[in-house]
């Protein structure tokens, strides 16, 4: 098994300060994050420390370990956010959404001062893309919006929780994934989806972090 997700998990509660308001992300890698903070809250290691879930998963989680947490409302900004990612750039464009937590996560991210993406190196790519681009659509309309992407040449497939059950977000919206393979123009997909009736939110998270941590499949981590 990669040592990668645990190593660069645990790695980044080195970034976490005291008296922090923290942004927890979601994920299996953001998990390990999430583990690490909670094992230092309760060593007495990290005080004062509250935190800003990205999704239900990652609330339970938090409650879990003791982490004392507030709704996004409740704090006036974010000190830190940590969170995990689908694919990077080194240029510090993602896709995030694969774990369908991405409205959430890039809320909070729009309301915090500094980002860390947590990811192993496979994550890192040269082109977006190859993974399939969440985009959080409404019910009201769906197949409607999901012809209009297929009729665009896009690939869309309905995200399923199941058989044949669609998987439903925690704001009570629907997923469909774009299977792209390649994005040469991510700022211009990213203006086009915004742009669509019915769209609520798209995985394309550009320039979004000040830090990416990505470690190899021994543990090494790196900061780029
Ligand atoms: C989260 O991190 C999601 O956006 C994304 O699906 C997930 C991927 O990370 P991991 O591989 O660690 O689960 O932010």
């Amino acid at each position: 098994m990669s040592l990668g997700k645990e190593a660069v998990g645990r790695k980044a509660a080195d970034y976490v300060e005291d008296g922090m308001v923290v942004g927890f992300g979601t994920g299996s890698t953001a998990y390990f994050f999430i583990d690490e903070v909670g094992k230092r809250i309760q060593a007495g290691e990290l005080k004062h420390i509250v935190g800003v879930a990205t999704s239900r998963q990652t609330l339970t989680q938090m409650e879990s370990l003791g982490i004392e947490s507030r709704s996004l409302d409740d704090v006036n900004f974010i000190d830190l956010l940590v969170d995990g990612a689908d694919e990077t750039t080194r240029d510090f464009n993602g896709i995030k959404g694969g774990g369908g937590a991405l409205l959430h996560e890039k809320i909070v991210a729009q309301n915090s001062r500094r980002i860390i993406w947590i990811v192993t190196e496979d994550k890192l790519v040269d082109t977006l893309g190859k993974f399939p681009l969440p985009v959080e659509i409404v019910q009201f309309g769906s197949w409607k919006l999901f012809r209009t992407f297929d009729q665009s040449g896009m690939n869309p497939t309905f995200r399923k929780s199941g058989q044949d059950t669609l998987f439903i977000t925690d704001s009570g919206n629907y997923i469909i994934d774009l299977n792209l393979d390649v994005i040469q123009n991510p700022h211009q997909l990213a203006f086009e989806l915004s742009n669509m009736v019915g769209v609520v939110e798209h995985g394309l998270f550009l320039n979004y972090p000040d830090v990416i941590l990505s470690s190899d499949a021994e543990g090494n981590v790196q900061e780029i």
